[in-house]
């Protein structure tokens, strides 16, 4: 451990370029704001009226204060991103536990306790900038790192495997997945005729689309999802020793899911359900975290693991390579301006610094040449890494000059180099110590347009992902294969899907094709030459448990810090009980609102007057994690007159969440069967209402209850 000494001077280091960071943006964050000028700085006399000859005349082509405000309002939008249009982004730290320099010499991973500024976008991949948050997606997991030797951006996502091998078929993926051209149709959902043809026809999708039908599709938050630096990276240390190295950032809160049902009800009552859910919980103190964490592999020994590591549709078990917690992540400051700074945020898996290197995997070496010049198309020039969400920490010196919206100043006659005229220096650097140095490779083969063997295999880590998932989640990855090949118009596509799926699992395969309208899967007519498992040496692990759905919770993520619950109430209602669970779960963290026929107040049934937070017709219960109603005779009565609040109870029910019934509220779940998991039960005596928040809360900390009974009769 570092001495408190050094612990302190790390400190204040960090917080001095956090303050950097800041003060880069001073002068657009205090203007004077008792005037308005011009772009040029002059004072603006009149912001209502243009300049007209006459009062009832045209007006003047002089006015060069209105011409400036519309021309800059007509170019407000710069053209959005072709994938991961719609991102949330939050600044931070990241913090090293432990030194690294055993495996790279990245100025950022060596001191333990040494503080890095970040700033992390998150984004969906298909959805357009304007569309919903809770859509069924991968996600992008893009993370700056500010570091003393320049940026380092970790462009990742929340699932471990891309759809994809080389990047040469990255731009059929995305025309596939996007609307289709010639009606524009659907937005953000893989659920259409062209994603599941070209997926159907490429069965190196089947990895990814194994994740892409889990919960893994469906984060109930962004601080409740894992991410992924997916491709091998290298680590180069001191001494040129290499290893390969794959990212994995796990969130403090756990990884938890949507239903299905739930994320597309929610994408139409809140569209900005995760930016929003990321915004409130950094602006209320409650500062997300993840835990870096690294499955290191020494370069001579990749090879014997039996998984190509090169290739991004398959990831390192972590039952064959731990992962090794190396640091943590702290997002605790929004942006002061979304588009200054998320929407104008560039990141390029190229960004590198001295210690880390690129593997071949053919889909990152597409990338490589990709980001820089999507920049270039949407930031609109070169100079985009003179953006303040974009610049450096540390000073930058090169002879790279002009191009588009050039901010700094260049000083001097030159800007070339060798050079006499300036320093005379010659910017050559010696053998490996400063400056960055590729990893030294031979290669000696022929050009050729192939792939490794170890590509072939398309299907074992698909099926090792089966395996892995405990029954409820395989039933969550059938009901969605069987949801968005119901919406593929084609048959011949439906089967040639089905026909893949059997060689991942026949069992599978059959339960999908159930209601599909098609013939029973046969695994001879699946698509594709390669992809026929045992034909190339990977390894083949039964089962994964570190893949599961429900694998090991923590006592982080079995926390309610941050869990919003409903507690629904109508006139009549009897508080004692309430009041003291209210308590118990905010001391816990979690966030209560309440909720009724209508905004304003409700009369409790001792004559108080309580607020209520919103009205059920804007907030349904898959808006909230748990639900509590509180008894009362007059209330409950009102209550299971409302159709309304009976659906809000029952889909909670419906949807495996925690429920607390107190009194006579229980009238309000009739259903056969026995007692429920995750469903409390209690009465207003003074006596039992510790007990029933103490179980409350570890029903709340479950997440999610069943199987329940009765399901088929509850509206949903
Ligand atoms: Fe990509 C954006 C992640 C493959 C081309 N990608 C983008 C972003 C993320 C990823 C997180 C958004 C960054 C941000 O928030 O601004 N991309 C991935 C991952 C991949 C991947 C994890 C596979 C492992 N991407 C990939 C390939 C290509 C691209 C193979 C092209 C050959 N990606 C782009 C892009 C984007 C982009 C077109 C759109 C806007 C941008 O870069 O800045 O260049």
């Amino acid at each position: 451990m570092p001495s408190t000494k050094t612990d302190a001077r790390r400190k204040a280091k960090a917080s001095d370029s956090l303050a950097a960071k800041h003060k880069q943006l001073e002068p657009y964050l205090q203007p004077n704001e008792n005037q308005l000028t011009t772009a040029q700085g002059v004072v603006v006399a009149d912001n209502h009226n243009s300049l007209k000859a006459g009062a009832g005349g045209p007006t003047l082509l002089e006015d060069f204060v209105l011409r400036e405000k519309l021309t800059h309002f007509d170019h407000e939008r710069i053209p959005e991103r072709v994938v991961h249009a719609r991102g949330a982004g939050a600044h931070g730290h990241f913090e090293l536990y432990k030194s690294m320099s055993q495996y790279t010499r990245a100025d950022f991973l060596q001191e333990a306790g040494g503080r890095t500024p970040v700033f992390v976008r998150f984004s969906t991949f298909a959805g357009e900038r304007g569309s919903a948050d809770t859509v069924r997606d991968l996600r992008g997991f893009a993370v700056k790192f500010y570091t003393r030797e320049g940026n380092y951006d970790l462009v990742g996502a929340s699932f471990p495997v891309f759809y994809v091998q080389d990047a040469m078929k990255l731009p059929d993926l995305v025309h596939a997945l996007k609307p289709e051209p010639h009606h524009g149709m659907p937005q953000a959902s893989s659920a259409h005729d062209s994603f599941w043809d070209f997926a159907s026809l490429l069965p190196e999708t089947t990895h990814a689309l194994m994740w892409l039908m889990s919960g893994r599709a469906l984060p109930r938050s962004l601080r409740m999802m894992e991410g992924f630096g997916v491709h091998s990276f290298r680590f180069i240390n001191a001494h040129g020793a290499v290893h390969v190295v794959k990212f994995h950032w796990k969130p403090r809160l756990g990884r938890h899911a949507l239903y299905a049902d739930e994320a597309r009800q929610i994408a139409g009552c809140d569209p900005d359900f995760h930016r929003r859910d990321l915004w409130e919980a950094i602006a209320q103190g409650q500062f997300p975290e993840w835990e870096l964490g690294m499955q290191l592999v020494d370069e001579n020994k990749a090879a014997a693991l039996g998984v190509d590591l090169l290739d991004a549709t398959k990831l390192l078990p972590e039952e064959l390579v731990p992962v090794l917690p190396v640091g943590r992540l702290v997002l605790n400051r929004n942006p002061d301006n979304y588009f200054a700074e998320t929407e104008q945020s560039a990141f390029h898996p190229g960004h590198l610094v001295p210690g880390i290197d690129f593997s071949s995997d053919p889909l990152l070496q597409g990338r490589l040449f990709a980001y820089s010049d999507a920049q270039v198309a949407r930031l609109g020039g070169p100079n985009h890494h003179e953006l303040p969400i974009n610049r450096s920490l540390c000073p930058m010196h090169n002879f790279m000059r002009d191009g588009a919206h050039r901010m700094g100043i260049a000083r001097g006659a030159v800007n070339y180099e060798p050079n006499s005229l300036g320093n005379g220096m010659e910017f050559r650097v010696d053998g490996g110590q400063h400056g960055f140095q590729p990893v030294p490779e031979n290669f000696e083969s022929p050009k050729t347009r192939r792939r490794s063997p170890g590509f072939d295999d398309h299907f074992s880590q698909a099926t090792l992902f089966w395996n892995s998932q405990p029954p409820a989640e395989r039933d969550e990855v059938v009901a969605a294969f069987q949801y968005e090949l119901s919406r593929v118009e084609s048959a011949a596509v439906r089967q040639r899907m089905v026909d893949n799926l059997a060689h991942v699992d026949l069992r599978l395969a059959r339960k999908v094709a159930e209601p599909l309208g098609i013939g029973a899967p046969d695994p001879r007519a699946a698509a594709g030459q390669a992809g026929f498992r045992d034909s190339c040496g990977n390894a083949t692990l039964e089962s994964a448990p570190s893949l599961a759905a429900d694998h090991a919770p923590t006592a982080a993520s079995l926390a309610i810090a941050t869990r919003k619950i409903a507690i629904l109430v109508a006139n009549g209602v009897e508080v004692g009980a309430m009041k003291v669970l209210q308590q118990a779960l905010h001391e816990h963290g979690a966030v209560t609102r309440v909720i009724a026929a209508q905004l304003g107040v409700v009369t409790t049934s001792s004559g108080q007057q309580l607020t209520v937070d919103h009205p059920l017709s804007t907030m349904p219960s898959v808006m909230f994690d748990a639900v509590m109603v509180p008894g009362g005779a007059a209330s409950t009565e009102r209550l299971s007159r409302h159709g309304e609040a009976v659906r809000f109870v029952h889909e909670a029910y419906r949807h495996g969440k925690a429920l607390c019934l107190i009194g006579e509220s229980e009238r309000l779940l009739r259903l056969p069967g026995s007692p429920a998991p995750g469903v409390v039960r209690g009465t207003n005596d003074p006596v039992g209402r510790l007990p029933m928040a103490q179980a409350f809360i570890a029903a709340i900390a479950r997440h999610r209850h069943g199987p329940r009974p009765g399901l088929d009769g509850t509206p949903s």
